[in-house]
Order: structure tokens, then sequence, then C-alpha cells
């Protein structure tokens, strides 16, 4: 797919907004036009689509945490997920599924060949501990575009292995963090594969997110177009059961 395709998935209506945007504040009979109120929205929503795109900060080797906790799901107590550890993943495989135009199986091996992104990020859990880790993945973004999202998509969801206090985990991220650069799915955490406590075969990484976003255990990625008939309807495990942010953004 062109750059100029994966902008406008990036940016969506927002880039054609700001260009208008651009032109009328600088033209004086349109500015006459305008309440002082529009103008005033409309650079609002630049700074709020640009602080989006933003990156989170990356760190050096030296700056790894001796300990990176594992918190929430250690393990999931499922017959499948324990079949899956017992024969080391060979059998797994990610699906993407939803609203694209090409459902997507993936072997374990087909994401460890695919383009990957390696980031050193600090990882915040709002429990009030941090962890800076290193973790490689496949740009969630490039898994979408080969699967063809539907311009009809909203929202990614992603279904996990676990189970919390008898309530499947899943979480669900928008398409702007969807296609942020550093928003990668982890086979590999400090330069190894992910263990099983920090959510093996496969994690989401979105770094502007706190801890709870990043979703261990990914067995599936749906695409959808709202999140209401998704089990609470509120986009995740802890906004559904805790009342959580669903963005929860740093
Ligand atoms: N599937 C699943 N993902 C999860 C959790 C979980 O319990 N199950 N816990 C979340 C929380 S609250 C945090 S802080 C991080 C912990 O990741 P870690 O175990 O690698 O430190 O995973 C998040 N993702
Ligand atoms: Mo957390």
């Amino acid at each position: 797919m062109t750059g100029v395709t994966r902008r406008h998935l990036l940016v969506g209506g927002g880039g054609l907004l700001l260009a208008g945007c651009d032109r009328i504040t600088t033209s004086p009979t349109v500015l006459d036009t305008l309440t002082l109120g529009e103008a005033a929205n409309r650079s609002a929503q630049r700074w709020l689509i640009a602080d989006r795109q933003a990156l989170a900060p990356e760190f050096t080797r030296a700056d790894l945490s001796p300990v990176f906790r594992v918190n929430g799901s250690v393990r999931p107590e499922t017959a499948e997920y324990t079949r899956y550890v017992t024969n080391g993943f060979a059998d797994w495989q990610l699906r993407v599924d939803g609203l694209v135009a090409q459902p997507l199986a993936l072997t374990l091996p087909q994401l460890r060949y695919a383009p990957s992104r390696t980031q050193i990020t600090r990882h915040d859990c709002v429990e009030g501990w941090s962890a800076i880790g290193q973790w490689t993945g496949v740009p969630l973004g490039l898994l979408l575009r080969r699967a063809g999202l539907s311009s009809h998509a909203r929202y990614i969801v992603f279904h996990c292995a676990d189970t919390l206090l008898g309530k499947p985990y899943y979480e669900s991220i928008d398409l702007v963090d969807a296609f942020h650069p550093q928003t990668i799915l982890a086979h590999s955490m400090n330069g190894a594969p992910l263990s099983v406590g920090h959510g093996a075969p496969l994690r989401l990484r979105v770094e502007r997110q706190l801890g709870y976003k990043q979703a261990k255990y990914i067995m599936r990625i749906e695409a959808v177009a709202s999140l209401a008939a998704l089990y609470g309807g509120k986009g995740g495990y802890w906004e559904d059961n805790r009342g959580y942010q669903w963005y929860a953004g740093i």
C-alpha cells in the first residue's frame, strides 16, 4: 500500500479538516464571517490530533529494568492455552477478522518473519508501578492493511486467552492508536520470545496508554464499527468491570 493511502488511513478526515483550517484562518474575508468559537474549536482539534500521533519516549538498553513485574493474569488456565504452551504454540494461530476484506490466520513463525519494530519503552500500571522493557513485534497497522480494513471499522478489539474472575479479558483501541507507529503486536521482550507471564505468544504494545490496555495472550483481533455489542459494552475488561477509562492515554 502506498504512503499516500497510509497517511489517509492515519489521519482520516482529520487531515482534510486541518488543510481546510489553515486556509480558512489565513483568509481575512473568511475570518470575518467565522465566530471566535468556531476558530477556537478548529485550533483545539488540530492540537488534539497532533497530540494523539506523538511518539512515546524511547530508551536505551542501559535503561532496561532489571525486574519487570508480571501483573494480572500470569498464565491462562484453559485447556486450549495449556495445550498451546505444551507444544510451544506450534498449532496456535492469530485470527484477524471482523470488518476486513480478507480475514487472516497467522502462525507464530509467520509473525516472527514479518517486518518488525523494536522499541524500548516504559510501561505504567495504574496500580502505581512502572518498568522499562524492550519489545519487538509486527506493527498492527501493517496487519490491518494486509487484511484490508473496511472503511466501516472504527475500533480494533483484542480477544485474549484468559479470564479474570470468570470474565474474558479483552481490550480495544481506536484507529489513531491502531495505526500509531509504536503500536505493535509483540512476540519478543528484551530480545527473547515472550514468556507466558508476559503474555505469550503475542501481546499488544500501545505505548501512549496505560498498562491495562497492553493486552496479553492475544488469540483474535476483530475490527468493529461499535463496541456496544461486546461483553459489557465499554470496550475492555477493566472498563466493563471496574469503571476504568476506555482511553487510558499517558
Ligand atoms: N490478557 C491480559 N492482558 C493484560 C492483563 C491481564 O490480566 N490479562 N493485565 C494488564 C495489566 S493491568 C498490566 S499492568 C499489564 C501487565 O503486563 P506484564 O504482566 O507484562 O507486566 O498487562 C495488561 N494486560
Ligand atoms: Mo496494570
